[in-house]
This record gives structure tokens, C-alpha cells and sequence, in this order.
């Protein structure tokens, strides 16, 4: 009802009715007479109008006096706190850690002196580079941050995807970041490194050339969190009860293997749905399919870490998996949804000082720099040093200590003494025997700004992570760097690039170089130090040569239309369900497409909302040719991406319209037995070959 005007009285009818109360729905609006809680304001003054601002007649200036009207807006001004400086879209859930086997040899951390324990866990999956809004699959670095909330306090293992980074020191850090945010004169380029401000300042960054080949692998962009490694990056240390130091490692494994997808899908992906990845992760878990990884650790002691070729605090390398094979510890399982994603995602405060009694830090003079940056911008973005009183960054341990007041504050010492020693006998004292003890390092030296020797070498690591994919991934490395330089405008910083690539793989330049149409190719970058020879190749790099073999945790996207096998569907359905894999169905309209036993079915997509890019695999199953526009991209996206695709005779004239050519990612479907055998071949997620054949 819209209240009318009534100049003669100079007043109007209230707006206070019933569809309010009642929803066209039939659900009930919250009213105090309804049964359900009365609205109140945040001083709890039950609400009597909702609606309808305090004026002077209908059609008068609003007073002043409507301290609800002023709450509300002053409030909803306020709502907004300032997103991360990096990571600043993230998505989180709750789950578990729980522990394999006692690692007291090696650790008194508590969380692994029991077989068994479980740990409550909150995990934020986050890209690196754009605003909270952007989309899901930008080519970026996913930030991987575990809190543990261990029964000796928070550990937060704030880690990436990648297990190596740009910079070897924290200093550097606010340049790499600026260079790779928008540029700030124009304001763009958004959620992307595709400019000349980030080439600029990497092809200025030597020791940022292994992580630039992790960057623009298919590591870069992953299928979906659940499909991902996750690595602590730095060295740390475990200290055993005699405190004796035990240098480590951390990596998280998958369960479901890892998968990434293709650049060209990447792209489309971001269109279609943005919220891909969160999506993955919300379905995964209301569905009860809990993503698990499994915690590794590589271990070592001094003398490994003097005969190492790298050094062990450089955070631009890695120790190879074949050299120090990583031993699982525990696993992590992710259960359940926030209740509120602001309350949760967005104030919960990783820090990498958090660490239980039993771990301690390296030298790694990223992760010194990184232990003051993760506090410092708590402070900013919570804006109060009370930001542990929130319940997601809040121990579940017992805690006492006497720090008090600030804004916000919750929770403070109670009665007299809130300092101590004191004489009142009150309140908590130190715990030498069980509490945090640093490693009693042996430091000395000059006071110097000095960059080690040891970490001089900065093209090995990328030669050999580049050795060791296969020749897709290799071709998409390739491919990457072309898109990403042929972005950047100034010439002279696309050859400098390849003055690096020239240092890391000859034919990676050549293939670089030629995407960019480089006539005459630059001399190879002085290196500070001459690399290595051939370091020994490490699979575990790869993502391909480590595909799990599995359609488990995948989804297969069925295309229906009028006269479809209902069988068949069926039969999909079956078969996905027993590969662990679940099923989306896109037909020409949401509702009522009727199948071959008469049967209408409804679908979850519609051909122009659900493009094959959301799916692992598709089936063309249709009964007739399928003429619409987007039917057609459907198919040949899913054939130019290398899905394994399913189809019906009658859906042979979509595939040849769409370019698809029958190959041994392609099955033809005719009874019950190839959506078994379908299936079976899912297992392979991609038919690769065909990435060749169509590049030429
Ligand atoms: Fe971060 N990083 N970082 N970082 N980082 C932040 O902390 C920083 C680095 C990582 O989901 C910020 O709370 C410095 C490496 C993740 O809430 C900030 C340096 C690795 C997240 C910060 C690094 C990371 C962050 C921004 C170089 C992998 C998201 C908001 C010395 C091992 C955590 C915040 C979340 C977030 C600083 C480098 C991972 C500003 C100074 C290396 C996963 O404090």
C-alpha cells in the first residue's frame, strides 16, 4: 500500500500493514504480535515502524528526533571496515585438524603428542591481488591460512598454494604489492599482474623468477580449493622438550589430488560465475563432501641444511620432494560453513606469530619482516587491539593475561590486581617449565643491510621447476607468459623478460618470444651467480604427472533437450554417484523438458547460463540437434578445453558445427555400458593430446 498525499489535513495514512506482516510467500515478517522476536533498536528499544521515517506530515522534512532512523543509517554508514591490503577476497570454513601420530621426538608442541587428537580449525582460501569483489579466477597466488586452535593457543600456519615467493626480503614487499595492484594513476588494471608495472618491477626482481614460473603455471589457476597444495612456504623449527631444535617444513596434500583449469576456461569462468571457487566450497561441504588435506612435514637438521645447494632461509626455494620426502602428520578436514562470512571470513586475523610452544621461527628474513606486518595490520583493519575478543580469533583454550582495556574491550582482569607480580596472591604468573621458549640461537655479526651470498642463485629453481612438467604444462607456461608480456606495453621491459627466460629454459624464451613477435632476441640476463647445472628433475612439482585418477569431488554437466534418454540420465546419474562425482543438468529452460518416457525434467541450468566451463565433464545427450547459439559454445568450449565429452548420435551434428572431432576424449553414448565406460574415462579429467593437435 503506498500512503497518499492529503493536502487538505496536511497529513497522511500510516504505511503499517499486513503484506508487511506476511510475506506474498506466506512467511512471517518479524512483528512483536507474530510470535517471533519484536524488532528492536541496538539499545533494544522494541521497534513500532520499521518503515517509515518521523516527519512533520507525509510529505514534510524528517525530524531529527527519530534516534531509530539515525541509528539504522549510522550504522549501515559504518558497515564497511578496510579489506585486506592483500588476500582481500577470501572465502573460510571450519573444520578439524586431527593428529596421525606422536611427533614427540621431534616437537612438544601439544597438538602432536596425542594419536587421534582433534584440533578445531578455520581455514581462509584467499587470491592475492584484487579487491573483495573480484572474481574467483584470476590468475593469482591463492592464499591458504590455517588456524589451528590448538589446547596451547592459536597456531596460524598462514601459507599460499605456491611454496616459494617473490622477494627474499620483507622489505620489498610494498613494492611487489604495489606493482602488482592497480596501477594508480588509472586506477586499473584489477585483479590481474597483465600490466607493465608488475613486469616492470619482476623484470627488475631477479629472485623473483622461480616464483614467476609457479605463477604462471596452471598452479595459478586452480579448478577450485579443494584441488589445491598448501605450503608454509618458510623454514620453521620444532623444539622438542630439551628444547633441541628440528628444522620444518610444512605442505598441505589434497585428498582429491590437484587440479587446475585452462587459461581460456579461466577467462570464461569469471563471466559465468565469479563465485567459482566459493561456490565449490559451499556445495562441497552443505553437501557433506568434506575437502580433507593431509599435513606433511619435511624435516632436517643443521647438517642437511649446510649441505643443501640452497639455502634453507632463502624463501624464494624449495627442498624437492625427492630429496626430503614429506611425511604426513594429521589431516584437515573442513566440516562446516561460517554462520556469518563477515563475522568469520573477514575478521578473522591471521598472524604468522602464532605459534604454539614446540614451534618456532627461522631466520627467513620474509618471515621475521612478516611476524611484525600481521599484527600491525590487524589493528588497521579491526580497528582495536581487542581484535582477539572476537570470537573467531579468540583462543578456545583457557587464557589469562593482564592486558586490558582499549576499544571494544570484552573482556578485562577482574578485582585488584591486573599486573604482576603482585602481593594479592591473585591472578596468572609465567610458566617457565610448559610456556613459549625461543630457540637459545647462537647470533652474531656486524649490523649490516646485506643480502647472504647463498641466496644469490636465482635461476635454478625455475629451470628446474620448468624441467619438470610435462610438456602441457610447459606450453601453458609458455602460453602465459605470451598473454601476460603482450599486456605490457613498454618494449623494453617484455625483452628484459626475456633476458630472464633466456637464463631459465632457451626453447621457453623462443616460444615467449615468438608470441610477442620478437624479431631479434636479447642477451641473457647477467646472473649474480652462474647457475647450477641440471638440478635433478622433481616430479612432485607437476601437477599432471600427479593426477589422481579419480572423477571424485568433480561434476559432470549433462545437456538435455526434448526426447532425451531418461535411461541414460539415469545411467549418468548412477555412475557419477559411484566416482564420488555429482551432476548438473542444462537444458533449453529451467522447468519442463520432456524426455523419452514422458517424464519432464528440470534442469539446474539453462543452456545460455550454464556454459561447459562450470563442468569437469560433459554429455551431449540429446535427442535432436540443438540449434541454439550457446549449445554450440557448450560443446566447443568443452571440446577447446580438453573435456572428455559424451554424445549421442543425434548430438554428432552439434559436435561437428562446434568443431569437435570425434577423438579418445570423445565417447559415444548408446546404452548404459558407456555411461559406465564414460565415467571410467572421466577419470583422466582431460584429454590432453588434443591441446596440441588444436594449437597446431
Ligand atoms: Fe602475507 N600478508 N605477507 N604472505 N598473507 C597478509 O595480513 C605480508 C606472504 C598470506 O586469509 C596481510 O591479515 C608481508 C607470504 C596469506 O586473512 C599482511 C609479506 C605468504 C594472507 C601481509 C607477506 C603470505 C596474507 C594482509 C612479506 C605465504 C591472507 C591482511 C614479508 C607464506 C590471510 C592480513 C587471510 C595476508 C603481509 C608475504 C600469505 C599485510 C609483509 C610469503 C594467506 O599483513
Amino acid at each position: 500500500m503506498v500512503s497518499k498525499p492529503n493536502p487538505g489535513k496536511g497529513n497522511t495514512t500510516r504505511i503499517h500493514d499486513q503484506q508487511l506482516r506476511r510475506g506474498a510467500g506466506g512467511e512471517l515478517h518479524q512483528v512483536a504480535d507474530g510470535g517471533t522476536p519484536p524488532l528492536t533498536t541496538a539499545q533494544g528499544v522494541p521497534v513500532a515502524d520499521d518503515q517509515n521515517s518521523l516527519k512533520v506530515g507525509g510529505r514534510g522534512p524528517t525530524l531529527m528526533e527519530d534516534f531509530h532512523l539515525r541509528e539504522k543509517l549510522f550504522h549501515f554508514d559504518h558497515e564497511r571496515i578496510p579489506e585486506r591490503v592483500v588476500h582481500a577476497r577470501g572465502y573460510g570454513a571450519h573444520g578439524f585438524f586431527e593428529t596421525y601420530k606422536s611427533l614427540s621426538d621431534v616437537t612438544r608442541a601439544d597438538i602432536f603428542q596425542r594419536a587421534g587428537e582433534k584440533t578445531p580449525a578455520f581455514v581462509r582460501f584467499s587470491t592475492v591481488v584484487g579487491a573483495k569483489g573480484s572474481a574467483d579466477l584470476a590468475r593469482d597466488v591463492r592464499g591458504f591460512a590455517v588456524k589451528l586452535y590448538t589446547k596451547e593457543g592459536n597456531w596460524d600456519i598462514v601459507g599460499n598454494n605456491i611454496p616459494v615467493f617473490f622477494i627474499q626480503d620483507a622489505i620489498k614487499f610494498p613494492d611487489l604489492v604495489h606493482s602488482v595492484k592497480e596501477e594508480p594513476d588509472r586506477g586499473f588494471p584489477q585483479a590481474t599482474a597483465a600490466h607493465d608495472n608488475f613486469w616492470d618491477f619482476i623484470s627488475l626482481t631477479p629472485e623473483s623468477m622461480h616464483m614467476i614460473m609457479w605463477a604462471m603455471s596452471d598452479r595459478a589457476i586452480p579448478r577450485s580449493f579443494r584441488f589445491m597444495e598448501g605450503f608454509g612456504v618458510h623454514t620453521f623449527r620444532f623444539l622438542d622438550a630439551k628444547d633441541q631444535s628440528t628444522f620444518v617444513k610444512f605442505i598441505w596434500k589434497p585428498k582429491l589430488g590437484m587440479q587446475s583449469v585452462v587459461w581460456n576456461e579461466a577467462v570464461k569462468i569469471n563471466g559465468a560465475d565469479p563465485d567459482f571457487h566459493r561456490r565449490d566450497l559451499w556445495n562441497a561441504i552443505q553437501s557433506g563432501d568434506f575437502p580433507e588435506w593431509e599435513l606433511c612435514v619435511q624435516l632436517f637438521d643443521q647438517a642437511f641444511a649446510d649441505a643443501f645447494e640452497f639455502d634453507v632461509l632463502d624463501p624464494t626455494k624449495l627442498i624437492p620432494e625427492e630429496v626430503l620426502p614429506p611425511i604426513p602428520v594429521g589431516r584437515l578436514v573442513l566440516d562446516r560453513m561460517p554462520d556469518n562470512l563477515f563475522a568469520e571470513t573477514e575478521q578473522v586475523a591471521f598472524m604468522t606469530q602464532n605459534v604454539p610452544p614446540g614451534v618456532d621461527f627461522s631466520n627467513d628474513p620474509l618471515l621475521q619482516g612478516r611476524n611484525f606486518s600481521y599484527l600491525d595490520t590487524q589493528l588497521k583493519r579491526l580497528g582495536s587491539t581487542n581484535f582477539t575478543h572476537l570470537p573467531i580469533n579468540a583462543p578456545k583454550c583457557p587464557f589469562h593475561h593482564f592486558q586490558q582495556d582499549g576499544h571494544m574491550a570484552m573482556r578485562n582482569p577482574v578485582g585488584r590486581a591486573n599486573y604482576q607480580p603482585n602481593s594479592w596472591g591473585a591472578g596468572p604468573r609465567e610458566a617457565p617449565t610448559t610456556g613459549f621458549r625461543s630457540f637459545a640461537a647462537d647470533e652474531a655479526g656486524s649490523k649490516v643491510r646485506l643480502r647472504p651470498e647463498s641466496f644469490a642463485d636465482h635461476y635454478s629453481q625455475a629451470r628446474l621447476f620448468y624441467r619438470s612438467q610435462t610438456p602441457t604444462e610447459q606450453s601453458h607456461i609458455a602460453m602465459a607468459l605470451g598473454f601476460e608480456l603482450s599486456k605490457v606495453q613498454t618494449g623494453a621491459i617484455r625483452e628484459r623478460m626475456l633476458s630472464h627466460l633466456l637464463r631459465i629454459d632457451d626453447s621457453l624464451a623462443a616460444k615467449v618470444g615468438e608470441a610477442l613477435g620478437v624479431a631479434r632476441m636479447p642477451k641473457p640476463a647477467d646472473a649474480a651467480v652462474e647457475p647450477r647445472d641440471d638440478l635433478a628433475l622433481s616430479p612432485a612439482l607437476s601437477i599432471l604427472k600427479n593426477a589422481p585418477d579419480s572423477f571424485a569431488g568433480r561434476k559432470l554437466g549433462i545437456l538435455i533437450g526434448p526426447g532425451s534418454d531418461a535411461g541414460l540420465i539415469t545411467a549418468l546419474r548412477q555412475a557419477s554417484a559411484a566416482a564420488g562425482a555429482t551432476v548438473e543438468i542444462v537444458a533449453p529452460h529451467l522447468g519442463g523438458t520432456t524426455l523419452s518416457d514422458g517424464s519432464v525434467a528440470d534442469a539446474d541450468h539453462t543452456v545460455e547460463g550454464g556454459p561447459s566451463v562450470l563442468f569437469d565433464a560433459v554429455a551431449l545427450l540429446l535427442a535432436e540437434d540443438m540449434k541454439h547459439p550457446a549449445a554450440r559454445d557448450f560443446a566447443a568450449d568443452a571440446f577447446r578445453h580438453c573435456k572428455i565429452i559424451a554424445f549421442t548420435p543425434a548430438a554428432r551434428t552439434l559436435m561437428n558445427r562446434s568443431g569437435a572431432e570425434e577423438d579418445e576424449g570423445t565417447i559415444a553414448l548408446d546404452g548404459k555400458e558407456a555411461a559406465d565406460a564414460f565415467l571410467a574415462a572421466c577419470r583422466k579429467l582431460r584429454f590432453w593430446p588434443r591441446e596440441q593437435r588444436l594449437l597446431g
